[in-house]
């Protein structure tokens, strides 16, 4: 049988988006051919690219004739089609496993990413882009982030990884946003010892070869 081409990833690996889906793809050992995009010259708003991610965002992803968009659903997808390849529980191995890790997805979707998303862009993005910090909004989000870590760091005093004692897509989906937190004042949330749990899985989840080797993917761009 022909060997299938690799699939595509739009977006540079600097997304967090993007990278959370190239984390994925290299916990699975799929290969993958990273298609950057220039978005700073908006060729995530052409009309090409629309045809496959009609909200012009980062990531949209191919494989064969199929697209798909939305970080979490093309890692899913990915679990799902290659169950028996790479980290096979990465995603669960039944119901209940998959329950859990969809309900930590979802924290992480809902709770921790609205707080930690506007974080990362005003602390780490918006100096690179000489765009003025708003101190309030900091402030507030840094608020409802740490309430979101108290209940993680509670959650984690009882297992070892989010969903249960081994690691999944709900602990993998945390890694970008948190990466760039950690570069600043807010990385203080997750490594101090006040939250015991949280700073020992993140030093365990961010170790991975798998998300090294996106940070390396992250610093050649
Ligand atoms: N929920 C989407 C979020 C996608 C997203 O916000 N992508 C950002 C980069 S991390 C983007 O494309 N920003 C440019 C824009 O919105 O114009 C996903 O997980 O794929």
């Amino acid at each position: 049988m022909a060997a299938s081409a690799p699939v595509k990833v739009y977006g540079p690996a600097m997304s967090t988006a993007v990278s959370r889906v190239l984390a994925t793809l290299i916990e699975k050992d799929i290969q993958f051919q990273l298609v950057p995009l220039n978005m700073s010259k908006g060729e995530h708003k052409k009309p090409d690219f629309l045809k496959i991610q009609p909200f012009g965002q980062v990531p949209a992803f191919q494989d064969d004739d199929i697209s798909l968009f939305e970080s979490r659903a093309i890692s899913r997808y990915v679990c799902e089609k290659h169950v028996d390849k790479g980290n096979k529980g990465l995603y669960g191995t039944n119901p209940l496993a998959k329950a859990s890790i969809d309900q930590w997805l979802e924290a992480e979707g809902q709770s921790f990413s609205p707080p930690s998303s506007t974080l990362v862009f005003q602390l780490a993005f918006a100096p690179r882009m000489k765009i003025k910090q708003d101190e309030g909004l900091i402030k507030l989000n840094q608020e409802k982030l740490a309430k979101v870590l108290d209940v993680y760091d509670k959650r984690l005093g009882e297992t070892r990884f989010l969903a249960g004692d081994e690691f999944s897509l709900a602990d993998l989906s945390h890694l970008p946003n948190t990466q760039y937190l950690l570069g600043t004042e807010t990385g203080e949330l997750f490594t101090s010892d006040a939250r015991k749990n949280v700073s020992r899985w993140w030093n365990e989840i961010s170790t991975r070869d798998s998300w090294k080797k996106v940070v390396e993917l992250q610093r050649g761009a």
